[in-house]
């Protein structure tokens, strides 16, 4: 059977009819160009300075045990607020220890880039950003989360299918997730998956605060329509999705990485649900344009 492909479309600074027919039938949308060379070469060079300046050894605890720790998942709470570090599984042995070298260890880097980071907020907050989150509709954009998802070779974790809503919950739903390629993106190196139109399926789960930990809930049962399409993306491709849409990511065995800059918005005038595990400090309220 032959693979589906993605429509894509060339970003001229406006979101058009068009492109509105696709993001309504599909759930998301592959555009080119998005972002230029020049911006793309700032934000991959960022990331790797980000890199090389962070103490893992100062972290070990947080890493031993594959993550499972109180330390850990205190960790992943504050970085709600701050810029974090997130190791490949495979990348440290139980005790924390790293097996790789810094710079291909790191899975990813979140969650507030786009707020506290000068070179990642600058080019969050551009005019293209603006134009498509108002032109798919958002009254009030917010940019909610940020992340710098690694894809190490080799070794580059798969995300499973999900729904963003899942994990961003507002009422009425608004998450939405705009993903960019900072390195091509292809079958190889572990590209973007989607279910074309998957968006129309109920949400299937809530992952959703349970103490001082989390916890997943079933809203709805049964399978998510499968990932059919994959979205190859050259670097400064933008894909967007709407926050019910399934995708995933395939692990990376490849020699090359795939770096993508990823932030979710939130519309302001959705509720934000005070389930969700990534919560504000009252201090660090969300921006827009
Ligand atoms: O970059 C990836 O591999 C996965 C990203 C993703 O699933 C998301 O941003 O919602």
């Amino acid at each position: 059977m032959n693979t589906p492909t993605a429509d894509r479309f060339a970003w001229q600074g406006h979101y058009d009819q068009r492109m509105a027919a696709a993001w309504e039938r599909d759930g998301y949308l592959v555009l080119d160009g998005f972002v230029s060379p020049e911006d793309v070469a700032r934000m991959r060079a960022r990331a790797d300075s980000l890199i090389e300046d962070f103490d893992i050894e100062a972290h070990r605890v947080v890493f031993s045990a594959k993550g499972q720790s109180h330390a850990a998942s205190d960790y992943f709470m504050k970085s709600a607020a701050n810029i974090s570090f997130f190791l490949e599984e495979e990348a440290v042995d139980e005790d924390g220890r790293l097996l790789k070298d810094k710079g291909r260890a790191i899975n990813k880097i979140g969650h507030a880039l786009h707020d506290l980071d000068p070179v990642f907020a600058d080019i969050s907050h551009n005019a293209d950003f603006e134009a498509l989150s108002r032109g798919i509709g958002m009254a009030d954009p917010l940019l909610l989360q940020s992340m710098v998802i690694c894809k190490q070779p080799y070794i580059g974790g798969e995300v499973n299918t999900h729904q963003d809503s899942t994990f961003i919950y507002t009422e009425p739903e608004t998450c939405t997730g705009f993903w960019l390629a900072l390195e091509d993106a292809t079958i190889e190196n572990g590209c973007m998956w989607a279910a074309p139109g998957g968006h129309k399926a109920g949400l299937r789960q809530r992952f959703v605060r349970d103490g001082d930990g989390m916890n997943m809930i079933t809203l709805e049962e049964g399978a998510l329509p499968e990932c059919t399409t994959p979205l190859p993306a050259r670097a400064g491709t933008l894909v967007l999705l709407h926050g019910r849409l399934p995708h995933l990511s395939a692990p990376n065995r490849s020699a090359s990485s795939r770096y993508a800059y990823a932030v979710h918005y939130v519309d302001g005038t959705a509720r934000y649900a005070a389930e969700n595990w990534l919560q504000r400090p009252d201090d660090m309220p969300l921006k827009g344009f």
